[in-house]
């Protein structure tokens, strides 16, 4: 392929890589005056095992004095890196530093092999390469070879590029001063773009394998149908995958097919294990709405507070999709206007002040322990901690009768439930279809977590509570758990939540408007263990904790809470054949059955969703 298809491609793909993001958007003429301020060098910088490394390095080329440098790694291709001087890293650019864009290894024309996630290998053998090293290789010759630096490096990026950030800060070279690591993902396992809970996410773990390993160039896949929803369901069970599409040529596929556990190969991917202190100072990033890594995010910094006796580990979450705060205005996301370019003034008021103070002694740093956007009143909030340990109450909203939800535990006693029939054959739409793929021409993903929820909201197989209208602001700040008590028919089962916000009727843009606010699902063979799954006892009601994440968010006067269980969610997430089978992958067309599924609602076995309130509210 040639570099304008390559360029063309990587336009289209939505969110990847700081500059793909900038390159969608026309440059302004300030935009432009500013890229042409930097001048381009390229370099292959070798590693440590004499793979060589492509990179390029800018610097202003009316630099005065010794500058930081700044680094970003990304697997997505570096040919495009000059337009994000033009908005997603232009508060940066305007700030002066050198900026360095380097390919990862086996990617692009970056020598070596690459590996989806490269396990840091390093603490246990220290002849070993993996990214960590990659980036102390690369500061260390950067500090050597780019004239008047300063001595300084800080480095950031989003999701994938977020994760390299992760891994050089495990040990990271003295010079590395600060870091950013946005969006990356902890674990894809249990809560980030592969899988949730060991539910796998189908879509996005597809067409990731498929565009990532087709060779060193991104190519999305090409579906011979316009609705991804028929495409997929007509694949049957994904035992035939490798035959009818991979061949066995997506390693990363056939990862996901011989690992359907949390087993050492997850275990060992998963990053926690490995944030056993504080070794720069960090800034986490997420957005509320990051169809991609929110678990990620959130994670690293719950891990890393309890080792941050130095206090460097901040937090900052904002209206975003993922990657949301790179682009230009974060104004708006799908239907929702949050009355201010939140994104402009993290890269203004946070970002940019926090390198320059770190990197360039610049200023004091006036940042909160964690920054949120609490969305409904629409305004930044300041925590001393996150979650908040004060001014917060627990709340339970129970499921009631006649599909009513409420603050009141319910007093039925015996076998009170809500039922509806789960059918694999016939799963219900994550979104409204026809679905369009994941990556490419046309991609709405980025934006599936704000749609409209009323789509689903007459089917069968989707039970629903919602309370009265609310009488009060009722605002989330903290953490929000799903209990369920359930049970199937099956010997498998799937079970999705969605806490919802439901706008009034009168409402004059959104009347009606049933946005989640808060959602997850979970695979019922994991209840007891993640490592080792279990067959569920057919009829027999279970507990299930669904972790919904946090939230900091207003549910205004007048809406209403809505909460939505499922047990398919398709194609974002794999079917459950609702039989159990030792690996789904493997499963039989036949073994896919519908169910009955129970959600019980009596006082001795009570579901509900847990909310973390703000009491009193704070004034919008
Ligand atoms: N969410 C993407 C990703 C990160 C890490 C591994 C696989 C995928 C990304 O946007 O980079």
């Amino acid at each position: 392929m040639n570099l304008l298809t390559v360029l063309r491609v990587r336009r289209l793909l939505p969110l990847l890589l700081v500059a793909s993001r900038l390159a969608a958007q026309a440059p302004t003429a300030q935009d432009s005056v500013r890229m042409a301020s930097y001048e381009p060098r390229e370099v292959m910088i070798p590693m440590r095992d004499g793979v060589r490394l492509h990179t390029l390095i800018f610097t202003p080329k009316s630099q005065t004095g010794d500058l930081p440098i700044i680094l970003n790694r990304t697997p997505y291709g570096i040919a495009g890196a000059r337009a994000s001087f033009g908005g997603s890293i232009a508060e940066l650019a305007d700030e002066g530093y050198v900026f360095v864009f380097q390919d990862i290894r086996g990617r692009f024309t970056s020598e070596g092999q690459f590996v989806m996630l490269r396990p840091p290998m390093h603490r246990k053998d220290p002849k070993a390469i993996d990214e960590s090293t990659d980036t102390y290789d690369t500061i260390d010759w950067l500090l050597k070879n780019v004239p008047r630096n300063n001595g300084r490096v800080g480095m950031l990026g989003v999701s994938y590029p977020g994760w390299l950030t992760v891994m050089a800060m495990l040990d990271p070279h003295p010079a590395l001063k600060a870091v950013s690591p946005q969006a990356s993902p902890a674990s894809m396992f249990l809560g980030d773009d592969f899988h949730h809970n060991g539910a796998f996410r189908l879509a996005y773990g597809f067409e990731y394998a498929a565009m990532m390993e087709g060779g060193k160039e991104l190519t999305p896949f090409q579906f011979d149908k316009a609705d991804a929803y028929s495409w997929y369901l007509g694949l049957g069970s994904l035992a035939t995958v490798n035959d009818s599409v991979f061949k066995r040529s997506r390693p990363t596929w056939n990862d996901f097919a011989a690992h359907p556990n949390f087993d050492a190969f997850w275990q060992r991917e998963a990053l926690m294990q490995y944030l056993d202190r504080v070794t720069v100072p960090t800034l986490n990033v997420a957005g509320w709405w990051d169809q991609e890594d929110f678990y990620g995010p959130i994670k690293i910094y719950e891990t890393l507070e309890p080792h941050d006796t130095k206090h460097l580990n901040y937090l900052v979450v904002g209206p975003w999709n993922h990657g949301g705060w790179r682009g230009r205005s974060g104004q708006t996301l799908g239907p929702l206007d949050f009355g201010s370019p939140t994104a402009k003034y993290y890269r203004e008021k946070i970002e940019a002040p926090w390198f320059a103070y770190w990197l360039k002694d610049k200023g004091t740093l006036d940042l909160a322990e964690a920054t949120t956007f609490e969305a409904g009143a629409n305004a930044w909030r300041r925590h001393d901690a996150w979650p908040p340990k004060t001014n917060v109450t627990s709340r339970r909203l129970y499921f009631q009768a006649n599909g009513k939800l409420g603050f009141e535990p319910p007093r039925d006693t015996g076998r009170v439930f809500d039922a509806y029939v789960s059918d694999p054959n016939k799963p219900v739409p994550y979104r409204a279809r026809p679905i369009k793929p994941t990556f490419g021409a046309g991609s709405t993903w980025s934006t599936w977590l704000v749609d409209d929820q009323r789509f689903v909201q007459d089917r069968p197989d989707v039970a629903a509570w919602e309370s009265a209208p609310l009488p009060e602001d009722l605002v989330l700040s903290g953490d929000v758990v799903a209990k369920l008590f359930a049970a199937t028919t099956g010997t498998d089962a799937d079970w999705v939540v969605k806490l919802i916000d439901v706008y009034p009727e009168d409402d004059a843009k959104l009347g009606g408007y049933q946005l989640m606010v808060a959602n997850d699902v979970f695979r019922g063979r994991f209840r007891s263990s993640f490592e080792h799954p279990q067959a569920i006892a057919p009829d027999v009601p279970q507990e299930y904790t669904i972790d919904l994440h946090t939230q900091s968010y207003r549910f205004l006067k007048g809406h209403r809470l809505r909460v939505q269980v499922q047990s398919t969610w398709f194609p974002l997430i794999d079917r459950n054949p609702q039989t159990f089978v030792p690996n789904i992958f493997a499963a039989k067309d036949a073994d896919f059955r519908a169910a009955t599924q129970r959600v019980f609602r009596s006082k001795g076995a009570a579901s509900y969703v847990q909310l973390t309130v703000q009491n009193p509210p704070l004034v919008p």
